[in-house]
């Protein structure tokens, strides 16, 4: 059994809530989920929310509009959660509010973990920050609110429970959450498969630039700054494109890499059955999950192509 939220906390007043950079569902639903919980726990709490800008389609949740980042004449804090990141450096500017808070609580589900806060709660089976904090919810007090937002982050961290990171358990938690009344088909339609026409034409454009590699094992497609300032792209509009690229078939590995600076790339990995993706990304300084990892990389292209599939091709068997 989880320690329960009510149990962690003390006589805290003023509580922050703060998540990863280019904050995902997960980290938008985990992070206003949890302040929507503790506000029906006590409506006198301030609970604040510091997120970098997310994608205006989680507009739909309770307390969308009151997220912002921290700013110094936001003062101090009884107690900062860091909700959905595993290091400090995952939090980006917003990591500030950790020197003005009394007390710090990690909760997360990355295996990748650089502690950096004495009570941490990491639990890697979890498919998603939102389905560890359900557990560490009193369902009855979980609000239809709250309920959105957990049901978001745990379709979008699943791919709509398609990924092999779904247990009964999280079937189990989002049954329950369905149970509230969640608006389930709107918030998967309208979050995660609605897409823009010009989040469609980069999505096409990098399926037709994909090259497979490793013997069909590997696939690869990059977006470059140039193309980015073509369509006047922001990061947000390359969502989904390695999930797409991951569906090929015979494909084991995924990758998609945007060039964020000349020559500086983030990288998205995603693999099928084999290939523990979360230890490539670790050796080129990233993180993340079995299935699902990241990192930034320099170089050339093909550089951090060559670099990747060094890496990659022992776990092939090659
Ligand atoms: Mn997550």
């Amino acid at each position: 059994m989880e320690k329960k939220i009510e149990q962690l906390l003390g006589q805290e007043r003023r509580i922050c809530i703060t998540g990863h950079v280019h904050p995902d569902g997960d980290c938008v639903g985990s992070c206003l989920g949890l302040r929507s919980y503790l506000l029906t726990l006590d409506p006198a709490l301030t609970v604040d929310v510091f997120l970098e800008p997310s994608p205006a389609s989680f507009s739909i949740l309770a307390g969308f509009e009151k997220i912002r980042m921290y700013q110094e004449e936001d003062g101090d804090y009884d107690l900062c959660f860091v909700l959905d990141a595993g290091e400090r450096g995952r939090l980006g500017a917003n990591a500030s509010c950790l020197e003005h808070a009394g007390r710090i609580i990690c909760i997360d589900h990355h295996r990748t973990q650089r502690a950096f806060v004495e009570e941490q709660i990491v639990r890697p089976e979890a498919s998603a920050t939102c389905e560890l904090l359900f557990d560490m919810m009193d369902e009855e007090k979980i609000s239809l609110e709250t309920a959105e937002c957990l049901y978001l982050g745990i379709a979008h961290d699943t791919g709509v429970f398609r990924h092999s990171n779904v247990t009964r358990h999280t079937m189990e938690a989002a049954g329950a959450l369905i149970g509230k009344g969640v608006r389930h088909s709107k918030i998967v339609n309208d979050t995660f498969f609605a897409k823009s026409y010009l989040q469609n034409q980069l999505l096409g454009r990098a399926l037709v630039e994909s090259i497979v590699f490793c013997e069909g094992q590997c696939i690869v497609s990059m977006v470059s700054l140039k193309t980015m300032d073509f369509y006047r792209a922001a990061h947000e509009d390359l969502e989904g494109i390695v999930d797409q690229l991951r569906l090929t078939r015979g494909v084991e590995v995924a990758i998609f890499i945007s060039e964020t600076e000349f020559q500086v790339y983030k990288v998205s990995l995603r693999s099928n059955e084999k290939v523990d993706v979360s230890r490539v990304a670790e050796y080129f300084g990233g993180g993340g999950h079995l299935r699902a990892a990241g990192c930034t990389m320099t170089g050339t292209f093909y550089d951090v192509v060559n670099n990747l599939s060094e890496q990659i091709a022992p776990q092939l068997g090659m």
